[in-house]
């Protein structure tokens, strides 16, 4: 209640009913992974789409060079553990 923006754009404020605030949905969670083991673009690839394929992950993108993948999914689907087995089961080791 105390958390006010300001918004000058004059849009409707319809959040009474809802604990829903974020953009992906209400059940979003994010994992932000350390994945060792990745060489190059392929890597990146083959541990991107193996995760993404998983279900109950939005999104999942994987940086190189900080050897870091951020993970979006379900909570109730999935969890940060089973991505993390996933990446090992492919290959890397996170
Ligand atoms: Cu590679």
């Amino acid at each position: 209640m105390t958390l006010r923006r300001a918004n000058n754009s004059g849009a409707a404020a319809n959040n009474k009913e809802g604990e829903s605030m974020g953009l992906f949905g209400k059940s979003g969670e994010k994992a932000v992974v350390h994945i060792e083991g990745m060489t190059c673009g392929h890597c990146v690839m083959r541990v991107e789409k193996g995760v993404a394929a998983m279900p109950g992950v939005k999104s999942s993108k994987v940086d190189l060079g900080k050897k870091e993948g951020t993970f979006e999914f379900d909570p109730a689907v999935v969890t940060a553990d089973a991505i993390k087995a996933k990446i090992n089961e492919i290959g890397y080791k996170a």
